[in-house]
């Protein structure tokens, strides 16, 4: 099982990032232990945060959920997504605003079993202050992120 999952992991790195086949299956019911989750570094944000894919694939018009870790002091500058987004955290404090520009003392709190939902192409941004926070994505896909100031996006750096 192991191998399996590495072995789907790594190509899906070089599409995009999906679930494990052996997960993928439609109609198949999932247990999944978050122990074994496999988290890997998404070149769509800036460096440091980590992101494991547990259902579907963000580029499909499917349903996916989807875990994203953000280390201590992080900054995800301001963004919109293509599709509505929800936002569970499931570790942490994280701090998400709105608006066109991140500003630190501007998020609101939002702490374990707290959500946020937002509406498509709604700028907003996440901070995070001296803990991990591991927040969890709900949605259907096509997922995307882009950035409201495009130099703020680590993809044309790399
Ligand atoms: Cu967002």
């Amino acid at each position: 099982m192991r191998a399996i999952l590495a072995t789907s992991i790594s190509a899906s790195m070089l599409l995009c990032l999906s679930a494990p086949a052996a997960w993928a299956e439609a109609g198949g019911h999932q247990m999944v232990k978050a122990e074994e989750l496999e988290w890997v570094e998404p070149a769509s944000f800036p460096a440091g945060a980590r992101m494991t894919v547990i259902e579907g694939a963000l580029d499909a018009p499917e349903p996916f959920t989807a875990r994203i870790s953000f280390p201590a002091g992080y900054e995800l500058p301001a963004h919109t997504h293509p599709a509505v987004e929800r936002v569970t955290v499931l570790k942490g404090t994280a701090y998400i605003g709105l608006g066109d520009e991140l500003d630190r003392g501007a998020g609101m709190p939002l702490e374990p079993s707290d959500m946020m939902i937002i509406q498509p192409g709604h700028a907003h941004f996440l901070y995070t202050e001296d803990e991990e926070v591991i927040v969890q994505l709900n949605g259907i896909g096509p997922w995307g992120i882009t950035y409201v100031n495009s130099a703020d996006d680590p993809r044309k750096a790399r």
